[in-house]
């Protein structure tokens, strides 16, 4: 199928990201509206609720390297091949993944900087970054947030010290109030490495679950004594390509299970990677907005982003404190309904349809930056004799920050018609 999205073919032949040029390509794909999130550096904006999420974190992990890496761009090895994945993931697509060009990428997590880090030479390390994803728009998604990596090795002569640490660590945890439901398992599903004695790799496991277990009860735990009930958090498996076992993290708040992060024992043969195939070890990635929005009761995920002083004004280097919300601008909404092109229609089940909400969404934020809170499907209608269809969207407008005219809302919503049918090749209904 041909690609629709073709916007992004501007006629430079090159892409400029924080100074430095690369050549442009058919996977450049990277809008103007988040080039300008790059280089803002919220989790190092002291006094901002991420970068005191990420303080306390580093203050938890005492004695771990803090690795900053100065650019999200990186290669498209560094971010997936390196790390094992396979050559058909679905995240190595351009609906998913913000391209610079054939060979580099925005970063779409920490990991990619864990065989770099590696080569350090240290033993325990936190990378601290923002990371980009297309994704849909909503109080809980933007296309760019802000992950922190953990990573501990031992070599050989170390080992007998963890299994010490590791019943020193048990005992601290029997000792507060905090519930941990592990449903997660080694075997079959989740197995050990063949290249670790099971004791050890074992060990290993339960250093991470110990470690993060001891994290998080620092981080809710005041919330959850205020609640009145201990708190409880659930581990559960989870596949990542670079280690086995892996698990995911989740913590009961607000009467639901919030997936905080996500761990494992990382791959031997990642390790080698970095050169240091004769240590083992765990890695962990965690996301700090959801955490942030949850300690801080920060209701929506743009809210990070606001340069209002009653937002920025209302927190302090180091403080966990509650957000109290301010009156908000009132909304805008205007509905876009239009035909999709029959090369979708006739798409057959078995080919990709060359249509994607993300590409759409991309668009709607491209021309309206924040200020689209959210563009949500509300009709989608197959004529019954053409076999034409058509999709409605409702596009919400908002600005954090001031009132929006109907009159700007009006050229948003004119410019953002303009781009779709140029770019995606739809008629309007
Ligand atoms: C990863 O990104 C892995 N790199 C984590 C990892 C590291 C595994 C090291 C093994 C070893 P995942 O895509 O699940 O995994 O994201 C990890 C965490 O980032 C999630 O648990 C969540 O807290 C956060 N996160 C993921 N997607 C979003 C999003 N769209 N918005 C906000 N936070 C997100
Ligand atoms: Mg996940």
């Amino acid at each position: 199928a041909v690609p629709l999205a073709r916007r992004f073919q501007s006629t430079k032949p090159e892409v400029t990201i924080l100074g430095k040029t690369y050549p442009r390509d058919e996977w450049s794909n990277t809008p103007a509206a988040i080039q300008e999130k790059l280089g803002r550096n919220l989790h190092l904006t002291q006094g901002h609720p991420l970068s005191t999420l990420r303080e306390i974190i580093e203050g938890h992990f005492a004695g771990y390297t803090a690795v900053r890496p100065d650019s999200p761009v990186v290669t498209v090895h560094q971010n997936f091949d390196e790390l094992g994945f396979p050559p058909d993931h679905p995240g190595r697509s351009k609906t998913d993944t913000y391209y610079v060009n054939g060979t580099h990428m925005l970063r779409t997590h920490t990991s990619a900087h864990e065989v770099e880090a590696y080569k350090t030479g240290a033993d325990a390390f936190l990378i601290a970054a923002d990371v980009y994803r297309r994704d849909e728009i909503d109080s809980s998604h933007y296309p760019v947030f802000h992950q922190m990596e953990g990573m501990r090795h031992w070599t050989q002569d170390q080992l007998p010290g963890l299994i010490e640490e590791n019943k020193r660590l048990e005992k601290e945890l029997s000792q507060i109030p905090i519930v941990i439901e592990d449903t997660s398992t080694i075997g079959p599903e989740n197995p050990l490495q063949d290249c670790h004695d099971p004791v050890i790799a074992t060990e290993m496991a339960k250093n991470l679950k110990h470690s993060l277990n001891g994290m998080i009860f620092k981080l809710f735990g005041d919330a959850a004594a205020r609640s009145g009930e201990p708190l409880k958090v659930r581990w559960i498996d989870a596949y990542f390509p670079w280690t086995t076992p892996s698990f995911e993290v989740e913590v009961w708040y607000n009467g639901e299970w919030l997936e905080i992060l996500g761990c494992g024992v990382v791959i031997q043969k990642t390790l080698e990677r970095g050169g240091v195939g004769h240590k083992s070890g765990w890695a962990f990635g965690l996301g700090l907005e959801r955490i942030a929005m949850v300690l801080f009761g920060i209701p929506d995920i743009r809210l990070f982003w606001s340069t209002d002083p009653r937002f920025l004004d209302q927190f302090a280097t180091g403080d966990i404190t509650t957000f109290k919300p301010y009156s908000r601008y009132p909304p805008c909404y205007k509905d876009m309904s239009f035909w999709l092109p029959d090369s979708v229609k006739q798409a057959s089940a078995a080919e990709i349809l060359p249509w994607h909400e993300n590409d759409y969404c991309e668009i709607v934020r491209d021309v309206a930056g924040d200020l689209v809170e959210n563009v949500s499907l509300i009709d989608d209608f197959t004529h019954p004799k053409s076999g034409r269809r058509s999709l409605c969207y409702r596009l919400n407008y908002r600005s954090m920050d001031r009132n929006l005219t109907n009159e700007e809302v009006n050229v948003l919503q004119d410019q953002v018609q303009k781009r779709v049918i140029q770019d995606m090749g739809i008629e309007m209904r």
